[in-house]
């Protein structure tokens, strides 16, 4: 045994986790005037203690190797609760499957540690394979909910990569004990994406869901529904899951859409952080956009602005799914600033910060997409003369 490489190496390895997770973040673009950018990512895979990566005891792993690696860090359910910002992001081991973990901060941009322990989700469903992608919802009820995609395989198929996807749902009150609930009952035979509206509608609960005809392919799934579950216990939706926010011919959610973070509720109406998706020479392109729905009636799209929010910026573009970003969660603290936590290409999670005075002003005075070329230029062209004219008179 080479006690001295151990040595070496692990004391390495905990300078450089120390240097990561007390590294300060700094803004690193607002060019758009919409949202800053930060410059590093707030959790990726090197994020996660040496403890649940290396084996700690130098007598079984001398070399102080990696036994169970961690390949990513990613779509993170958000929540600040008593001045901490928490975070429940989606940790993909190297053997592909995923598990949430807990992470906090005093910091929005910053600082995240994880807990010692992942979640250990109650383990109710046999055939449950994989988990992934929990949004956090503090529900009026007093729980806080998770929902997330639970996937199991196809045993209809011989295809090895065919699978099932379904909402699960859990619930908690400290992030720490996880009750688990049926999951989500709808018409669709697939679901993925879902979140829980944080409100009662009518007194009942109310689901964002994503009806897809197969694990990849939402098929004849017209985009983002609404609808609404009588009992949280046995979580049936019982009304027509009506569509808010539709898929569109050549659009940035012309192959598919799904909710992001638990919409927000602001003076003007409740504002969702969403994704989209096109299809590319090289494959899917996934961005976030925004829509917003009404306060009275949450199943009414009352603003769209056009196109994309965020797109995969520079280095974001590359990873193990490259040019995506993705998000689950987004918070709002007592000062109304909004955090955006997104992931880049399924790898790291990054934060993205605005105002709620700014989000509703990019929501509801940008344009909407025209949906083709010649109006849009007609849009472009009225924007550029009032421009000109302004600029002619105040010159
Ligand atoms: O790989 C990109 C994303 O793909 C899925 O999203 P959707 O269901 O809209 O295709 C999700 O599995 C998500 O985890 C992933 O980031």
């Amino acid at each position: 045994m080479n006690n001295n490489e151990f040595t070496t190496r692990l004391a390495k390895a905990e300078k450089h986790y120390e240097e990561l997770v007390t590294r300060k973040n700094v803004p690193a673009d607002d060019l758009n005037g919409v949202y800053t950018r930060y410059a590093y990512p707030v959790l990726t895979a090197a994020h996660t203690p040496l403890f649940w990566r290396y084996d700690m005891d130098p007598q079984t792993n001398p070399y102080f190797m990696e036994r169970l690696g961690i390949n990513a860090v990613l779509n993170s359910g958000a929540l600040y609760m008593n001045g901490r910002y928490y975070l429940v992001a989606r940790v993909e081991g190297n053997d592909r499957k995923s598990f949430f973990a807990v992470a906090e901060s005093d910091s929005p941009v910053d600082g995240f540690r994880f807990r010692d322990y992942p979640v250990r989700l109650p383990d109710t469903c046999p055939e449950e394979t994989n988990v992934y992608d929990m949004r956090l919802t503090q529900h009026e009820d007093g729980w806080i909910y998770g929902v997330f995609c639970s996937e199991s395989r196809d045993t209809s198929s011989n295809d090895l990569s065919a699978a099932i996807a379904q909402a699960g749902i859990v619930r908690t009150k400290d992030l720490e004990n996880w009750e688990r609930l049926p999951d989500l009952v709808s018409k669709s035979p697939q679901q993925r994406n879902v979140v829980l509206h944080p409100e009662f509608i009518d007194g009942k609960y109310a689901f964002y869901t994503r009806p897809q005809d197969d694990f990849i392919s939402t098929g004849s799934g017209g985009g983002v529904c609404i609808g609404l579950v009588r009992d949280i216990t046995d979580p049936v939706i019982c009304t027509e899951e009506t569509v808010i926010s539709p898929r569109r011919y050549h659009t940035i959610t012309e192959v598919k859409n799904g909710a992001g973070a638990v919409p927000i509720k602001t003076p003007k109406g409740w504002i969702h952080i969403a994704h989209g998706v096109r299809n590319t020479a090289a494959g899917l392109r996934y961005v976030i956009y925004v829509f917003a729905t009404a306060l009275d009636d949450p199943s009414k799209l009352i603003a769209e602005p056009s196109g994309l929010f965020i797109a995969p910026h520079g280095s974001e573009r590359v990873g193990d799914v490259s040019n995506v970003v993705f998000t689950n969660g987004a918070v709002v603290n007592e000062k109304n600033e909004v955090y955006i936590y997104y992931a880049s290409s399924d790898t790291r999670l990054h934060v993205a910060s605005t105002t709620i005075d700014k989000l509703m002003d990019y929501t509801f005075s940008t344009p909407s997409d025209p949906l083709r070329s010649a109006d849009c230029v007609k849009q472009r062209c009225e924007l550029i003369e009032k421009n000109l004219r302004y600029m002619e008179q105040h010159r």
